[in-house]
């Protein structure tokens, strides 16, 4: 299945990567420049070597596509991704009275009664999120994220352009067009942000009544990061094609800094030696046209039968 563009990923890259410090401290093997591909009509492409989460990839999706940058909207869909880029910026507001909270991200890994206060903390910031709209617009808000970019990216002249629902619009109306990008990768932001980011560009392509996507990942966590990335552009390629009655082609997914974190080494081996299974399928509610009034009941994968999870730490 197309699993093996992954596997073989996780392999060339032990084999052939090089030891490069990163900005975590953590060190890595690296490599750059890496492309796979992954025919969409082979079956949707979430791994079966480890269990992949849709259900947060589903959400984070559908989070992105509502232009939604407040982590309410996650928080209600019990998915807690971005929960440490908003709960930064709390505690590190005059407003926040608790416990110092500096570092919470390394001190966690190392001290075992930070990280029971740092827990206590963040449920208590999370219960406010969701149960206090006006400290939800100050503290969950995170800014020029990828709803922010996608759906209104600001001008010189003072408005916004809204890139989805303009690249839509092209597929239907010029689908042989090479001008079919949205850019996440905004200079004037990126110096003000947490995390600059990730997935800078992707393209779409029509032929043969089938849509493709093409994303450009300046840096990648193979092993956490990439399966939940792989997920996520294909169920964005298969909700546009929904939407444009056109049938699925290839994600090519092309990284920059392809990169496997040196305390993922023990977890890639055990993936390595696990069998693939077949191939989940994506089922769309066929109720539902425009992308934009999708919610996550009408997303589901059918037959999705993996290997257990595989715990790993996060690099921050
Ligand atoms: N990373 C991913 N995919 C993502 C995401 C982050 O692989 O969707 F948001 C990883 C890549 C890298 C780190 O290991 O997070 C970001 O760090 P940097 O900005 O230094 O590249």
């Amino acid at each position: 299945t197309s699993e093996q563009a992954y596997l073989q990923l996780l392999r060339d890259v032990l084999a052939h990567g090089v030891r490069k410090n990163d900005r975590t401290g953590t060190g890595t093997i690296s490599m750059f420049g890496y492309q796979m591909r992954f025919p969409l009509n082979e079956g949707f492409p979430l791994l079966t070597t480890k269990r992949v989460p849709f259900k947060l990839v589903a959400s984070e999706l559908l989070w992105f596509i509502k232009g939604d940058t407040n982590i309410r909207y996650l928080l209600e869909n019990k998915n807690n991704i971005w929960n440490e880029w908003a709960f930064k910026r709390w505690v590190e507001s005059s407003e926040y009275q608790g416990p110092d909270m500096t570092n919470f991200g390394l001190r966690c890994q190392t001290d075992e009664a930070f990280a029971l206060q740092y827990e206590a903390e963040m449920s208590l910031f999370k219960e406010r999120i969701l149960t206090d709209g006006a400290f939800a617009a100050a503290y969950g808000e995170l800014g020029d994220v990828y709803g922010k970019q996608w759906r209104a990216w600001k001008t010189a002249q003072g408005d916004t352009i809204d890139q989805l629902k303009d690249v839509i619009a092209a597929i239907k109306s010029n689908p042989d067009s090479r001008r079919l990008i949205v850019s996440a990768w905004n200079p004037e932001d990126v110096p003000s942000m947490a995390l600059p980011p990730c997935h800078t560009m992707f393209q779409f392509y029509v032929s043969e009544g089938k849509l493709s996507c093409q994303l450009y990942q300046r840096s990648g966590d193979i092993f956490l990061g990439i399966p939940f990335n792989i997920a996520s552009y294909a169920l964005l390629t298969h909700l546009i094609a929904h939407e444009c009655g056109l049938g699925v082609g290839d994600f090519v997914h092309t990284l920059g800094d392809a990169h496997i974190y040196t305390n993922h080494l023990e977890q890639i081996g055990i993936q390595l030696s696990r069998e693939p299974r077949s191939l989940p399928k994506l089922s769309l509610n066929p109720s539902k046209r425009s992308v934009f009034e999708f919610e996550l009941s009408d997303i589901a994968v059918e037959g999705y039968d993996p290997h257990p999870t595989i715990k790993a730490p996060v690099a921050v």
